[in-house]
């Protein structure tokens, strides 16, 4: 049978056959009288409905992949930081106002309806919501791929503040079901854990076969979520997979005593897929992180592999048919786990299936930062993966020999290119086993790609330096402007026509409209809409009320050392020390009203990051209660920082704070995402902002600090953070308030600890050495600020300047350059 002739209600798109969708949704899928159905219930049949709405187009895209052989990437991911789907599925299918039309007859709200949506936070930050906004654009562009990661039942832990301190709690996300996803119980596999191995005697030792037994076995249970494209028929496919025990099948044959240890082993095995893990930034050691990578790359190699045996009979065209892209080092077992296949499982040579293995993997690197490089105790991983261990060992000592062969025996050199570190604790070099194995490796922006080289992969890129490239990250148009900033899309859509969600370069054609000044006027309504939607949701969830003539300052992301939110406090109360002494001598206060928005998260175990976070609220609290302060400063921050709260801060802000040290950010994207939203940047010369000047113009930008160089020089020269402090009377002031209390009544040495680190013990991250560049900076802004048509006409050039960090443009550079693959074509 064909899908033609297959009957089906198709489902229609005007608003009465919608409506009919939906009460049917209601009725026979969720069960519920819709006299008795709560938000809830209409939430979750109208999604179900919009889902239907995908369906076909899944299949043709599906079936036209198959159809054409097409080479596909699979997207291995421990994070996917997906956030809501509702509205980004309503975009898709283009039933905005059929669907709130529809429902309004039911007497039910759309928008009110559209924030019950928990997100879903499959990730920590920004390599997560990377991952997703790279889905967004390979369904748009075509580009044949799936997206293999874990469907972790709590997500990112909730934030709450009690008496100024963070409060984690789970995430359980799916209390109420997930309406998006397929579950899939037929698509399982088996994945191995523990064990030992037998070599398997033969010509190919020691290099070939061996079987691995006694395992303790978890099955991987897929579960699906159509990935829709934009403008276009393409969708992809998020696979995630999800932990059942084996041991339910034979829990029937236990008898009762074992029936608890089995329930309790049973237990034990789906805990894998429970949690995601918080980036604490410190090698975790964590065995259940070992289990969680393992899991997911076991099933998701074991299911590409199938996928392609259903059209191959060999395996000589899998590099021309298969791409798998690590997303940082996290998946990097899928390279020992397709090796263990192709040699145990399939018969292959040691050296046919490493040439595959080469050929099919790419790896791209998300940070420098030496904790956050993941390494495994060798004897971990020899216990819970005994035979991935020997696989290492095998591929270290090929590659370690074909070096001593080109370089002699320079055992300094060997023992840095070791994928084992030996110092110490042996322990796998995960990240230098996706340097080996893979042809590409790719840094996220052009100094990050830089630093790359000439950092912790300096040996590898000297042997292999045709491997190393840049991709520098992007942002998805469709959530990050069309979605979260309806009255700029609109706008946008009035003066440039709709292409730009598609092709984000067209905003190069705002450049001479910036001149414009009823353009500009709109423009500045726009931001007016968004600051007014921000402060009613501080309103409602704070109880603050801000003031939308203040410029709205504002620094969300991870809180972490390296991003310096402490700077962006010690600029903070310094102005505050400036309106106390103005007031005190009574003349005309000369200051820019500001509102300082901080929103983040921090790692649970990360106590200098927590820190931070209560001294914020201390400073807010203590600025907020002060009536000296007044209107002209206000600090606000924000609990539970996440996707769809991103979507109301970003498009409200007029100032984005991305003032990391230089050298420390790999890219970001929340920079991208707040100037693409009409602010204008402060910043440092890291990550991506070198690129964003030079997109905007040096002259459109607030640049200040020491440079990538600089940094490495003061620190090379003895950095002497005292004799800073020393010298700044105005930063000393600062720094002692926090020290003696002024912000922490109660508990006056509350922050020594902070004090300390910046003057005391080194200051890493170098704030002090910035902190009177920025602080002048920060001058240069308000002096624009005070004039508002001088300040939109920057902020308007910004928007048309970010035309080049539409992460389709990031894709299609994969596409072209890493993956070799060509875009479906549909009938
Ligand atoms: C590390 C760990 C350690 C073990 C526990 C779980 C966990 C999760 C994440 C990480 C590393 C996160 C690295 C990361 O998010 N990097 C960010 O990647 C963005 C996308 O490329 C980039 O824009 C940011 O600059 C970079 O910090």
């Amino acid at each position: 049978m064909t899908i033609k002739d297959f009957a089906y209600d198709h489902p229609d798109r005007d608003v009465a056959a919608f409506k009919r969708a939906v009460a049917n949704k209601l009725i026979y899928a969720v069960g519920k009288d819709p006299v008795a159905a709560s938000q809830d219930d209409w939430l979750h049949a109208t999604a179900l409905a919009v889902r239907d709405q995908l369906v076909e187009r899944w299949m043709a895209t599906t079936r036209a992949n198959y159809a054409q052989d097409l080479k596909r990437v699979y997207y291995l991911s421990m994070e996917f930081l997906i956030g809501r789907t509702f509205t980004n599925a309503l975009l898709a299918v283009d039933l905005h106002d059929t669907v709130r039309e529809a429902l309004a007859d039911f007497g039910v709200d759309m928008a009110a309806l559209s924030e019950r949506e928990p997100d879903a936070a499959l990730g920590n930050g920004g390599l997560g919501r990377l991952a997703a906004c790279f889905l967004d654009s390979m369904a748009t562009l075509g580009v044949p791929g799936m997206g293999y990661g874990i469907r972790y039942e709590y997500g990112m832990f909730r934030q709450r503040i009690v008496d100024g301190q963070q409060v984690e709690t789970p995430d359980y996300w799916l209390t109420r079901g997930n309406p998006w996803e397929f579950q899939r119980p037929e698509v399982n596999y088996r994945v191995r854990f523990g064990g030992h191995v037998q070599r398997r005697e033969g010509k190919n030792a020691p290099y070939g076969a061996a079987d691995w037994v006694d395992t303790h076995d978890v099955l991987a249970v897929a579960y699906d979520t159509i990935i829709p494209g934009y403008g276009t028929q393409a969708t992809n496919t998020l696979r995630l997979w999800s932990a059942r025990a084996t041991e339910e099948i034979d829990l029937s044959a236990f008898n009762r005593g074992n029936y608890m240890a089995a329930v309790e082993s049973k237990n034990h095995s789906e805990n894998v897929s429970r949690v995601l893990y918080p980036d604490d930034s410190t090698p975790s050691g964590r065995e259940l992180r070992l289990h969680q990578e393992y899991f997911f790359c076991s099933a998701s190699v074991q299911d590409l592999l199938r996928r392609y045996l259903r059209n191959h009979k060999s395996f000589d065209h899998l590099a021309d048919k298969v791409s798998i892209h690590l997303n940082d080092t996290h998946p990097v077992l899928a390279v020992p786990e397709l090796m263990r296949l192709l040699l145990d499982e399939h018969g292959l040579a040691w050296d046919v299936a490493w040439a595959h293995t080469q050929k099919v993997f790419s790896y791209t690197n998300h940070t420098l930062m030496h904790e956050a490089l993941e390494t495994w105790p060798v004897e971990m991983l020899g216990r819970i993966l005994p035979r991935h261990l020997q696989i290492i060992y095998d591929m270290n000592a090929k590659f370690l020999a074909a070096v001593t062969q080109k370089a002699g025996n320079d055992v300094e050199l060997l023992r840095r290119l070791s994928l084992v570190d030996e110092a110490g604790e042996r322990r796998v070099r995960m990240a230098y086993v996706a340097v080996l194995a893979s042809h590409s490796i790719n840094g996220v922006s052009g100094l990050h790609s830089e630093l790359m080289k000439q950092s912790i992969f300096a040996d590898f890129a000297k042997i292999f330096p045709e491997r190393f490239n840049n991709k520098t990250n992007g942002v998805t148009p469709r959530r990050w402007l069309a979605q979260a900033n309806p009255p700029l899309a609109s706008l946008l859509d009035q003066r440039l026509g709709k292409g730009w969600r598609r092709d984000l370069s067209q905003l190069e054609a705002l450049r001479p409209m910036a001149a414009q000044p009823a353009f500009a006027r709109a423009f500045r309504h726009a931001k007016r809409e968004n600051k007014l939607r921000l402060a009613n949701w501080v309103e409602q969830h704070m109880g603050l009320v801000l003031d939308t003539d203040a410029m709205f300052d504002v620094q969300v992301k991870r809180i972490h050392e390296y991003k310096r939110q402490l700077l962006n406090v010690l600029h903070v109360i310094t102005r505050y020390h400036r309106i106390l002494d103005a007031q005190a001598a009574g003349g005309p206060i000369d200051i820019v009203p500001r509102v300082v928005v901080f929103a983040g998260k921090a790692a649970s175990a990360y106590q200098m990051a927590k820190l931070v976070i209560r001294l914020i609220n201390d400073v807010a609290n203590t600025i907020n209660n002060d009536s000296r302060a007044g209107k002209l400063l206000k600090v606000v921050f924000l609990p539970n920082y996440s996707v769809s709260l991103a979507e109301v801060i970003m498009p409200a802000a007029d100032l984005s704070e991305q003032i990391s040290t230089a050298g420390t950010e790999a890219s970001g994207t929340g920079n991208m995402k707040f100037a693409l939203n009409g602010a204008l940047t402060i910043g440092t010369l890291d990550g991506a902002n070198v690129e964003m000047r030079d997109n905007v113009g040096a002259e459109n930008i607030f640049i200040f600090g020491n440079t990538t160089p600089e940094v490495a020089d003061i620190r090379a020269h003895g950095y002497q953070p005292r004799d800073i402090y020393e010298e700044n009377a105005e930063l000393k002031r600062v720094l002692d308030a926090i020290r003696d209390g002024a912000f922490s009544a109660g508990e006056p040495s509350r922050y020594q600890g902070i004090y300390d680190a910046l003057v005391n013990w080194g200051d890493h991250y170098l704030l002090l050495a910035d902190y009177a560049s920025y602080v002048e900076k920060q001058a240069e802004v308000d002096a624009l600020y005070r004039d508002p048509d001088a300040w939109t006409h920057m902020a308007i050039l910004n928007v048309a300047g970010m035309g080049a960090f539409s992460s389709d443009r990031t894709i299609a550079q994969y596409a072209h350059e890493i993956w070799h693959t060509r875009p479906v074509v549909l009938g």
